[in-house]
C-alpha cells in the first residue's frame, strides 16, 4: 500500500472506533475510553483535524475526579465486551469511570494539539488549552500528593494496569505478594477475543482484582489505598512521562501568561527531575524502578528503562550507553524495541508486555533519544516502527522476532503512531 492509502486507513479507523467525540481503543476488546490510549491518539488527530484531537481530551476530561485524578477508563456508554465492567470498580463517580489512573500523557498531547491549533489558526484555540491545562495541572497536582506523599521524586503505581505494561516481568515480584483471592467473581472477556497464548495467564487476573477489591474497600480514598496498598512501585516509566508532561505545561503557562502556575510547575519538574536522576545505574546502562514494599531495585530489563529520556538530559556517557543498550536490545529481532530483551528469561515475544514491540513506546523511545541529540537511532526506530505496521497492519503489539501482528487489531494508539512517525 502506498504511504497516502495507509494515511487514510489510519484515518478510516480512527473514525471507526469513535463513539461520539471519543476514541475507544479498538472495537469490542476495549469498548470504552482509556486515558493514555486517547492522549496519543489526540496526537494522531491533530495531524488532520484539530477540533477533534480537542475533543478527544475534553471527554476524556469529563471523567476526572473532584480530586484531580484522571481515570484509566471513562465508561461513556455501557458495553458486556470488557472486563472489569463498572460494577466492579464501584467508584459511583457521576460518570462511571475505574478507580485509577494510567500514564500522564495528557499533557504533552495538550500542547502539541495546542501548537497545531495555533498553526491552523482556529479560533477558539487559545480558551479550549487554558481549560484543559486548569484539567492537567490538577491532575499533576493530585500525582504528587497522592503518590508521592512522602516526596522521593518518583510517583507511585499501585496497580499494575495503572502503568499501561499490565504483565511487565518488572512486576513479577512485587505482584507475586499480591493473594490471588477475590471477592468479585472474575469473568475474563479479553480472551474471548484474542488467543489466550498473548495475554496475561488466569494468576495475573486473580491479583489484578484482588487489588481492585481492596481499594473498592478503602471507598478509592487515596490515603487509605496508600496505607493497605499491598502492591506500591515508584516506577520511572510513569515519573519520567510526568515529568515530561509538566515541562511541556511549563511552556503552555508560558504561552498563556499563567505565571503562578509556572512557579508551581517548575517546583514540581525539578522534584521529579531529581528523583529520575537517582534512578540511573550506570551497570545497567538504564534507569531502574522502586519496590516500596521490599526497598529494593526492580532491575528486571524492560523498556520502561529508557522512558525517562523523554524528560532527562543525559551527560554523553549515559548517552553513549544507553544507545549502545538499545542496540544491544535490537540485535537479532526483526523489529525492535522489544518490551523486554531477548536476553532476559522473562522474554515471551508474543504475550502482551512480555516481549513485543508496542508502536506507542517506540514514539516515546525515539522521541527521548531525539532530545537527548542521538537522531539517528531515534529516526531508525521510527521507521522499523512504520515498516512494522505496514507490514503487518495496525495491530495492537508486534512480536519482535518475527514482525507478526498479535492481540487486537484496527487499533487506535497504532493508526496515531502512524500519522505522527510516518510524517
Ligand atoms: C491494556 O490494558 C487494559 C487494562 O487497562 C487491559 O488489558 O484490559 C494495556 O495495553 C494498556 O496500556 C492500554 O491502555 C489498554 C487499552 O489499549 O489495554
Amino acid at each position: 500500500m502506498t504511504k497516502l492509502r495507509m494515511e487514510e486507513a489510519a484515518h478510516s479507523i480512527l473514525a471507526r472506533n469513535d463513539r461520539g467525540g471519543y476514541t475507544v481503543p479498538t472495537d469490542r476488546l476495549y469498548p470504552f475510553q482509556w486515558n493514555w490510549d486517547s492522549a496519543f491518539v489526540a496526537v494522531g488527530f491533530a495531524t488532520f483535524n484539530v477540533d477533534r484531537a480537542y475533543r478527544e481530551l475534553e471527554r476524556l476530561i469529563e471523567g476526572q475526579w473532584d480530586d484531580g485524578m484522571i481515570p484509566h477508563i471513562v465508561f461513556h456508554a455501557p458495553s458486556d465486551t470488557y472486563f472489569p465492567g463498572p460494577d466492579v470498580w464501584g467508584t459511583r463517580h457521576r460518570i462511571p469511570t475505574s478507580g485509577i489512573t494510567q500514564p500522564p500523557v495528557f499533557g504533552m498531547a495538550l500542547r502539541h494539539v495546542h501548537e497545531a491549533a495555533i498553526a491552523n489558526g482556529m479560533a477558539d484555540a487559545e480558551a479550549r488549552t487554558r481549560a484543559l491545562f486548569q484539567a492537567a495541572l490538577r491532575s499533576h497536582r493530585w500525582w504528587l500528593e497522592a503518590r508521592d506523599p512522602e516526596g522521593l521524586g518518583l510517583v507511585a503505581i499501585l496497580h499494575p494496569w495503572e502503568s499501561g505494561s499490565d504483565n511487565s516481568p518488572a512486576w513479577d515480584e512485587a505482584l507475586a505478594r499480591v493473594p490471588t483471592t477475590t471477592t468479585t467473581v472474575i469473568r475474563r472477556k479479553d480472551t474471548g477475543h484474542v488467543d489466550a497464548s498473548m495475554r496475561p495467564r488466569d494468576e495475573d487476573y486473580q491479583r489484578f482484582i484482588h487489588l481492585v477489591d481492596v481499594y473498592r474497600h478503602c471507598d478509592w480514598d487515596p490515603k487509605r489505598q496508600w496505607t493497605n496498598a499491598p502492591f506500591k512501585v515508584a516506577d520511572v516509566q510513569m515519573t519520567a512521562i510526568l515529568a515530561r508532561a509538566t515541562a511541556d505545561l511549563i511552556h503552555l503557562a508560558e504561552v498563556l501568561g499563567a505565571e503562578g502556575d509556572k512557579a508551581e510547575l517548575a517546583q514540581m519538574h525539578r522534584t521529579l527531575l531529581d528523583g529520575l536522576a537517582r534512578r540511573w545505574r550506570p551497570s545497567l546502562s538504564r534507569f531502574v524502578s522502586l519496590d516500596l514494599i521490599s526497598g529494593n531495585d526492580i532491575e528486571t530489563p524492560t523498556q520502561a528503562g529508557f522512558i525517562p529520556l523523554v524528560a532527562v538530559t543525559l551527560d554523553d556517557a549515559q548517552r553513549d550507553a544507553v544507545m549502545a543498550e538499545i542496540e544491544r536490545w535490537l540485535d537479532g529481532m526483526v523489529v525492535g524495541v522489544p518490551s523486554a530483551p531477548r536476553f532476559s528469561p522473562a522474554f515471551e515475544p508474543k504475550r502482551y508486555w512480555r516481549g513485543p514491540v508496542w508502536a506507542v513506546i517506540n514514539w516515546l523511545i525515539a522521541d527521548g533519544l531525539r532530545l537527548n541529540e542521538a537522531e539517528d537511532l531515534a529516526r531508525r526506530i521510527e521507521q522499523v516502527t512504520v515498516h512494522a505496521v505496514e507490514n503487518a497492519g495496525f495491530c495492537e503489539y508486534f512480536d519482535p522476532t518475527t514482525g507478526e501482528g498479535l492481540g487486537g487489531d484496527t487499533f487506535s494508539w497504532t493508526a496515531a503512531a502512524y500519522l505522527v512517525l510516518g510524517r
